[in-house]
């Protein structure tokens, strides 16, 4: 048990028994209490409640979940246990509840740094989600690395997360962007993207699965053919972290960015990963309380990463409940939840590929668990509204992906995607509920 552990049966939980601590250094072993699990199964269902409701007298089927994943009990537990119990400001109080919240928030740290297999706890700074941590990136990092006419390079695949911060950068500094274009399968162009770097580049910024296509890019690949040319590789991890592995040792990318509530976490709380080294030499990207070591009306002296980046008072309810659910993910088993995944995945293309006048998005070999289709004749919003009204939850419109939207000739898409507590029954519920909407039309 971890010292995590531990101060989670002391401070929260009074049923259960007191244990001594410091016992270990931070481990992920993170929940107050073990959940046995060996592979995908029935009683995973039961861990989310919300899955239990009825829409319109039906019963939910969620299928938005590249949008936000619903939440096992566990962390919502976390999350007014803590309020409850181990409420007050981290780093500032010599009191004893600051330090329980502060060692819980520093030890949610350390779990989000084993989940992803990076070096040191400080290369891991909390934000509010994906879209600030690529903000940020754009800022401090734009700042430290990047002069006028110097080029960065996205791919056609992006969100907009991953493409506006860059282009506000480009107002500000004159940088150059370069779009690295896609093939008709929804691949990334590699062949292209070689022609694109050259040594004016200095940041490569891409997607490791795309929120639309499913497309799994080769990041350590891309990793090699960047680093070649000198410049920094930054993967926005939003659609991965919570399907698969993502090891950024193992794909060498220099700056990594997810969100907390797509992976079984709160909304509010996110992480950018950051080689050391990086990190070191960037700006700060707010100022305020925490993120100083001295201020004077003459001049101000920062701490070290990952403070340096997080002014006021950091999301530490949202850090510690990420850090419950990272746990309960790794304790109901990364590969499984990717294998059950791609079956529901493999499942649905055959599925739905047997509609007639159904188009699907993305034909990609290595693809997660996203599945973007349009229908001759229906427009994806009539399709999401009347889905819904039988319980079916899709998402419909541009994704946050307009460019994408343009390179295919669309306007809109609707789109399943899933989660380790999806099933094949409702991947037959939603062909079903399509083949209903289409004779309607
Ligand atoms: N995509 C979707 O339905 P935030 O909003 O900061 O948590 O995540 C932004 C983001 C960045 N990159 C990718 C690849 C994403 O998919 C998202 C969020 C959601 O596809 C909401 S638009």
């Amino acid at each position: 048990m971890s010292t995590v552990q531990a101060v989670a049966f002391v401070v929260n939980k009074k049923k259960r028994p007191r244990v001594a601590l410091p016992l270990q250094p931070f481990t992920t072993r993170f929940l107050p209490y073990p959940i046995p699990r060996t592979a995908m199964n029935e009683t995973i269902r039961a861990d989310f409640p919300i899955l239990s409701r009825q829409v319109y007298g039906r019963p939910l089927v969620y299928l938005d979940n590249a949008a936000t994943t619903q939440k096992p009990r566990v962390v919502v537990e976390a999350i007014t246990d803590q309020y409850y119990n181990t409420n007050a400001n981290v780093h500032r109080g010599v009191h004893f509840l600051s330090q329980q919240a502060t060692e819980l928030h520093e030890a949610a740290r350390e779990c989000v740094r084993s989940f992803i297999g990076a070096q040191q706890a400080s290369e891991i700074v909390f934000t509010r989600g994906t879209t600030e941590s690529i903000n940020l990136l754009a800022e401090s990092a734009g700042a430290a690395f990047m002069r006028e006419g110097d080029e960065l390079i996205i791919s056609q695949m992006e969100h907009h997360s991953n493409i506006v911060p860059w282009q506000l950068l480009r107002e500000r500094r004159g940088i150059v962007i370069k779009v690295c274009p896609i093939t008709d399968d929804g691949l990334l162009d590699l062949e292209a993207l070689s022609q694109l770097l050259n040594e004016r580049t200095r940041i490569v910024s891409i997607c490791h699965v795309s929120n639309v296509l499913g497309t799994v890019n080769p990041i350590r690949q891309i990793a090699d053919m960047v680093h070649a040319h000198g410049a920094l590789l930054v993967v926005d991890a939003a659609q991965s972290v919570p399907h698969r592995v993502v090891n950024v040792q193992e794909m060498d990318c220099d700056f990594l960015a997810f969100s907390g509530h797509k992976a079984y976490g709160p909304t509010g709380i996110g992480v950018l990963y950051g080689r050391e080294t990086l990190l070191d030499q960037m700006p700060p990207y707010q100022g305020g309380g925490e993120m100083i070591q001295r201020v004077t009306f003459e001049r101000t002296t920062y701490q070290q990463p990952p403070y340096k980046f997080e002014a006021g008072t950091p999301d530490y309810v949202g850090s510690h409940a990420l850090a419950i659910a990272l746990d309960y993910m790794q304790q109901t088993s990364l590969e499984a939840i990717a294998r059950h995944e791609h079956d529901l995945t493999r499942y649905a293309i055959e599925r739905l590929s047997a509609i007639d006048g159904l188009h699907i998005f993305g034909q990609a070999a290595a693809r997660d668990a996203v599945v973007s289709f349009t229908i001759q004749g229906i427009h994806p919003l009539d399709l999401g509204t009347l889905l819904d009204r039988l319980g079916i939850a899709i998402r419909t419109g541009h994704h946050c992906a307009y460019p994408l939207m343009q390179r295919y000739g669309v306007e809109s898409m609707a789109r399943a995607s899933f989660a380790l507590y999806n099933t094949r029954e409702e991947i037959d519920a939603l062909a079903e509920g399509i083949q209903r909407v289409k004779k309607m039309f």
